[in-house]
């Protein structure tokens, strides 16, 4: 955990300043983990169009796909620093703002209708300013993410089978424990880190929705797809509280907007994509293998209660019950 409390402004920032109203132009930087055919990306272009379109070119959104401004942990310490403004970012925001580990809880979320139901509702709104808080973005717009899978180069399909298997989780404490607690070996590292990783043998495996296992080309250097559906979840498209707070409220409300237009122009595609590009890994080679689910949550079970607070906790709960 990188990130401290001394506030730097926004000097030096990619935003040229705060005087929106005397027609300068400003331009965000936004640094993002997939790569340029990725639904995440695609969005960020409509988003960045919708933008210029709205505020008369006043405000311009430049985007860096693959990690080109560094992993996701970096471009929010940046995002703090001043040396960009924009990134897509969940769980891993959890360590600056406890309450974002709740986007990410394995086996917690039933499926797509009741996450979206706590996105939507009073959870997700609290979740949304605890993240303002305590990360110092704001989020304009989310996705809703495919579940994530374990891919592997030997067949998993119960606990049992990780014994040995080392593997690559993003910066989530919780992630760590939990697959801890059923029996792999995990290390965190950056996302794009993580083919060389495999591809040396450094680690024998890592897990993602379908979509970011085809923009990472894993399916190039592992074999199967194990269905553990482990993690359902949402991800945000956040800004720099100082850069969203320096446009005037005219232009605050037309990122708004193009916010919302691009939310569900994102979640378009991810309806419309998904099923394709699970086609799309199987036409490449890999082998979908249906595993023991109910032994995976079992066994991430008193990780998850013993990793997270009182105050998660309650959330947790919240989540459960909605
Ligand atoms: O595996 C990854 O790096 C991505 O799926 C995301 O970055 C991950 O879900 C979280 O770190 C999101 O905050």
């Amino acid at each position: 955990n990188e990130k401290d409390a001394s506030g730097s402004g926004n000097e030096g920032s990619a935003g040229e300043g705060s005087s929106s109203d005397s027609g300068e132009t400003i331009t965000w930087k936004m640094g993002h983990l997939s790569n340029e055919d990725h639904q995440w990306h695609k969005t960020a272009e409509k988003f960045a169009e919708l933008v210029d379109e709205k505020t008369d070119g006043q405000l311009q959104i430049e985007i860096y796909p693959n990690e080109q401004l560094g992993s996701e942990t970096e471009v929010l310490n940046g995002i703090e620093a001043g040396t960009v403004d924009m990134t897509i970012s969940g769980e891993t925001m959890a360590n600056w703002a406890p309450e974002a580990a709740l986007m990410a809880v394995p086996y917690a979320f039933k499926g797509q209708d009741h996450l979206q139901k706590v996105v939507e509702g009073e959870i997700g709104g609290e979740i949304e300013d605890a993240i303002k808080e305590g990360v110092g973005v704001t989020p304009l717009y989310y996705h809703i993410r495919a579940p994530r899978n374990l891919t592997s180069n030997e067949p998993i399909k119960s606990p049992e089978d990780l014994e040995g298997f080392k593997m690559r989780v993003p910066n989530v404490p919780l992630f760590m424990d939990a697959w801890e607690a059923a029996g792999a070996r995990p290390q965190v590292m950056d996302f794009s880190e993580v083919f060389t990783g495999l591809q040396q043998g450094v680690i024998d495996g890592q897990e993602n929705p379908v979509d970011l296992i085809q923009s990472a080309s894993f399916n190039e250097v592992q074999d199967y797809v194990n269905v553990t559906e482990h993690v359902y979840s949402w991800i945000y498209v956040v800004v720099g509280n100082e850069q969203f707070n320096a446009l005037s409220e005219d232009m605050q409300a037309a990122v708004q907007e193009a916010a919302a237009e691009a939310q569900a122009y994102g979640l378009e595609l991810y309806e419309t994509e998904t099923a394709e590009i699970e086609q799309e890994l199987k036409d490449a080679g890999m082998e979908f293998v249906e595993v023991d689910q109910e032994a995976f949550a079992e066994a991430m079970k008193p990780a998850v209660e013993d990793s997270l607070t009182e105050k998660q906790l309650e959330l947790f709960n919240k989540i459960v019950e909605a």
